[in-house]
């Protein structure tokens, strides 16, 4: 509870401080209004005061006791998007309980090695949704929910025919039940009310798989955005039989989305802000679940190598127009098909929130090429990385003088 006021300790001196003038504004104006009227005509104005608070501060209805106090929602969820009361209040108790992960992104280059075989196996998978505070960006706090530790979850991956056996445990100091959708699942909820899991408990679900592509998992638990936009989502690639053509390198990112109440850089704990959510309004646009100027990712790969780049959309709201600058996409899974022919030669290509995509490309030149959403006001909320290429320039394809600070 203590260590949870350090966190947010900007908001209760800003708390206090603003209460203070606000009982200080209100004495002002009795006093004013009792020198110069009546008591009745006083009366009259504080009631008028306080109608006007009222028409313009509950909009929705009278405040209820939940979190933020007046929202409205229409989804299938009982809760919606809001958190009762007693659930911050859970949070900030149990507050010392959570793991500090000093780097919530998950290393791009940690990709599961490539299919390459033929005949159906089945394939185990343990996962555990954990509730964790790391850091959206430098001093900004957020109360990650995540499959393993990081955002994205770890990527799986299996081969169309294979037998998957999930096994999701919820840990002990979570808050809040989770469970996962995989949208490689056939089957209803694609498996999330199989894996509904409260914290503490495991359940397990078998399923084949049956189409091959690039699909995004994600908790389900209601509601299904509020779990997302804390983080919970991931890749399961499921490979034709022989596996994919084979490249160099392979990274796996994902793009996502997080609503705080405290506006962009606002240090400190940050408190989600549902309504922000359901207008579609994040104030940190991210892959690998932080911004990427910090502490910037570890991609690397040599002139001459061909890369090939998992990219899923977490959302839950943004549809992503992913676009490494300086390059072509060679191809592209467009939709994240790994049975239709890839598009080539692409500049953008949109991955859409609960979608995925694959794009390969060769360096042929030295450098730092960045990877973004091409909605390039995102980049200064943060969504954007680096990939670093070493080796021989070609003076052919690429020459001239480069200037200090231009470009991107
Ligand atoms: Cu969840």
């Amino acid at each position: 509870m203590f260590q949870a006021l350090a966190f947010i300790w900007e908001y209760v001196v800003q708390t206090v401080g603003l209460f203070i003038a606000f009982i200080a504004a209100a004495i002002f104006i009795y006093l004013t209004l009792r020198k110069s009227h009546s008591r009745w005509m006083t009366i009259a104005l504080v009631a008028a005061f306080l109608g006007i608070s009222i028409f313009f501060y509950v909009p929705n209805g009278l405040p209820s006791f939940q979190y933020p106090f007046s929202t409205t929602y229409y989804g299938p969820s009982s809760t919606g998007p809001v958190l009762p009361l007693s659930h911050v209040w859970d949070f900030f108790t149990h507050f010392n309980q959570f793991e500090q992960v000093a780097d919530i992104s998950h290393d791009p280059n940690d990709v599961l090695p490539p299919i390459t075989r033929t005949m159906v196996a089945t394939d185990t998978v343990d996962i555990t949704a954990k509730e964790v505070i790391s850091q959206i960006a430098p001093g900004v706090y957020f109360n990650f929910w995540t499959f393993d530790g990081t955002v994205p979850g770890p990527m799986i991956r299996v081969m169309q025919g294979d037998t998957v056996v999930v096994t999701l445990h919820n840990d002990k100091t979570s808050l809040h039940p989770h469970s996962i959708d995989f949208h490689a699942v056939i089957g209803p909820g694609g498996g999330a009310p199989v894996l509904q899991t409260m914290p503490g408990e495991s359940a397990t679900l078998t399923f084949k798989a049956l189409h091959p592509g690039i699909f995004v998992y994600h908790c389900a638990s209601p509601d299904a955005a509020n779990h997302m936009a804390h983080g919970m989502y991931g890749l399961i690639v499921v490979e034709p039989p022989g596996g994919l053509p084979k490249v160099d390198k392979e990274y796996y990112l994902m793009q996502g989305e997080f609503y705080t109440a405290g506006a962009l850089g606002r240090q400190g704990l940050q408190i989600d802000d549902p309504q922000a959510m359901l207008d579609g309004n994040p104030q940190y646009i991210v892959f690998n679940g932080r911004v990427g100027s910090w502490p910037g990712y570890k991609m690397q790969a040599n002139v001459g190598q061909t890369v090939r780049i998992f990219v899923g959309n977490g959302g839950v709201n943004l549809i992503s127009s992913f676009h490494v600058i300086g390059e072509v996409l060679d191809r592209v899974y467009d939709e994240g098909s790994l049975t239709s022919q890839p598009v080539t030669n692409v500049q953008t290509t949109l991955v859409p929130p609960g979608g995925a995509t694959a794009v390969e490309f060769t360096f042929k030149e030295p450098g730092n090429y960045t990877f973004v959403d091409h909605a390039l006001a995102r980049m200064d909320r943060g969504a954007w990385g680096i990939l670093h290429a070493t080796g021989t320039p070609d003076t052919s394809i690429y020459n001239g003088v480069v200037k200090p600070m231009a470009g991107h």
